[in-house]
């Protein structure tokens, strides 16, 4: 479990990555927002601080790309997202070590977050060729109507330093093929994987020719900074949509922002993820999904598994093998391929943890791990025991979401209860049900079923692909991007009524005869 010291340090590494990518080093090298290594507490880099009149000039700058852009045809505007989606290919390892190295991820999870961005990118190009409206039956002969999809304009994208670079990718992939500008604040926590993304665009950027000519300049731009750098996109007049993934407090504040100004938001917010285990459920496939989605990440997914609804026939056979998998599971230094567990971001997540665990023995729950781990050479960082809390009742730091490897476990007798249980949380982004049998699983799908953007049967609430749509509804905000028809949210609607006749016949039977 101890870090390597006789290894180049994770700045060393970070540094040579970014110059291997083509950031200069002048654009890590100094400035107010630090990037923290979680791995061993280490500085990684400095980047600079956008005030809200640089972001201004930035937002000002994508909107003359956008008026460019917007007459791209669609499948050439898919060939720069291919060309990036190339990019990406070729720099894979490097930038998902770096994904490691500044989110502490282990590497396997790393190098997923960059194959997330690259299926997003391919998913894209083929979008290119087919963002396609309908044709409409008129009620009025010689009338054609149609639906038309036209770009936006400028996208703002605010994400989290969980998903640092995939998130974004989601969101920029598709929001360049519909025609539209990206101006992108990514964690204050992640900076350095949002140089080395941008690094990668320009590489995409700089091979891209239309008709001879380059792509607009300004198309895609990183800005950095916290709440007012966010606030500074969030208000201005020429961000049509806003892409923001975070907290549920951090929705609440964008969301009436963009609603004054009737802006378009997109939110992907907190999740409360559950997973119920019925009877028939094939306990050995459960407890490994178990173990992946709320041990996983170090349970910082908003995707992560936190609530768990055991039958009471199978409680006593499935709790030996879950408390098995949580004892057995590798916590360490995630650059190690046989770590599962890496650290926390930082301090403040840990103490965030140590409370909720606080409060859940306050209330009379049974926790078993949770503890601080420590890992030699490696102090300054937070390594954490995933903790597994048997609960009687639904209460407490139960129903919220604490962004750390805690499992609540309870109970059930009745599959309609656990249902109401699952739903029974201010979130409701992903959930799960472990069955064989065919009504309960499709009882779980049904409206009477979980309330939640996303539900699962016989995998775990984590992983999602990018080809479905992803998100959550009630506190999770609503939002939905990635797969599916999310694109639809970067494009606006035109219903387009032709009059290929002499005549003017009005709608409804109205007559104006003048
Ligand atoms: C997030 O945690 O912010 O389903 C997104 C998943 C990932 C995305 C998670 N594909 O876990």
């Amino acid at each position: 479990m101890s870090l390597d010291m006789a290894a180049a340090t994770p700045a060393d590494e970070a540094q040579t990555i970014l110059l291997g990518l083509g950031v200069p080093a002048a654009r890590f090298a100094q400035g107010p927002i630090r990037a923290r290594c979680p791995i061993d507490g280490s500085v990684l880099g400095h980047v600079v601080r956008h005030d809200a009149a640089e972001v201004c000039r930035t937002i000002e700058a994508a909107g003359a790309a956008y008026l460019d852009w917007r007459s791209t045809p669609p499948p050439r505007r898919g060939e720069l997202v291919r060309l990036f989606g190339e990019a990406l290919r070729t720099a894979k390892t490097e930038l998902g070590r770096l994904v490691t190295l500044e989110t502490g991820k282990i590497v396997s999870e790393g190098l997923g977050e960059v194959q997330e961005m690259i299926d997003v990118c391919d998913f894209a190009v083929g979008l290119s060729r087919q963002l396609h409206g309908l044709t409409i039956a008129s009620e009025r002969p010689d009338h054609r109507m149609s639906e038309l999809w036209r770009p936006l304009g400028v996208v703002g994208i605010i994400s989290a330093f969980n998903f640092p670079v995939a998130v974004w990718a989601w969101n920029a992939a598709l929001a360049l093929v519909c025609g539209n500008a990206v101006v992108w604040k990514p964690s204050e926590k992640t900076p350095l994987t949002a140089l080395a993304v941008q690094a990668l665009f320009e590489v995409a950027i700089a091979r891209f020719r239309y008709e001879g000519s380059a792509a607009p300049e300004h198309l895609s731009a990183v800005v950095f900074g916290g709440a007012e750098t966010g606030e500074a996109i969030v208000d201005h007049p020429k961000v049509r949509l806003v892409s923001a993934t975070g907290s549920t407090a951090m929705g609440r504040a964008v969301a009436p922002r963009l609603a004054k100004r009737f802006a378009r938001p997109l939110l992907e917010l907190g999740g409360n993820n559950a997973a119920i285990v019925c009877p028939s459920a094939d306990l050995e496939l459960a407890t490994r999904a178990v173990a992946f989605s709320a041990m996983g990440t170090a349970g910082q997914r908003c995707t992560s598994l936190r609530r768990l609804f055991v039958h009471e026939d199978i409680y006593a056979e499935l709790l030996p093998r879950l408390r098995r998998a949580y004892e057995n599971a590798p916590i360490g230094d995630p650059r190690d391929l046989t770590t599962l567990i890496g650290p926390l971001i930082d301090g403040r997540a840990q103490e965030a943890m140590s409370a909720a665990l606080d409060a859940a023995r306050a209330a009379g729950a049974r926790v078993h791990g949770g503890e601080r781990v420590d890992v030699p050479g490696a102090e300054d960082a937070f390594y954490v025991r995933p903790a597994f809390v048997e609960v009687d009742d639904q209460t407490g730091p139960m129903l919220e979401e604490t962004f750390a490897p805690i499992l609540y476990v309870m109970r059930y007798q009745q599959l309609e209860n656990a249902i109401r249980l699952n739903n029974a949380v201010a979130q409701g982004l992903s959930s799960s049900i472990f069955t064989n049998d065919l009504r309960e699983a499709e009882l779980f799908l049904s409206e009477r079923g979980s309330d939640c953007g996303i539900a699962n049967v016989n995998i775990g609430p984590s992983g999602a692909e990018i080809g479905g749509a992803f998100g959550g509804e009630k506190d999770t905000g609503g939002g939905r991007d990635s797969g599916s028809d999310c694109w639809k949210t970067y494009m606006r609607r035109v219903t387009s009524t032709v009059n290929f006749g002499s005549e003017l016949p009005l709608a409804q039977g109205v007559r104006f005869d003048i």
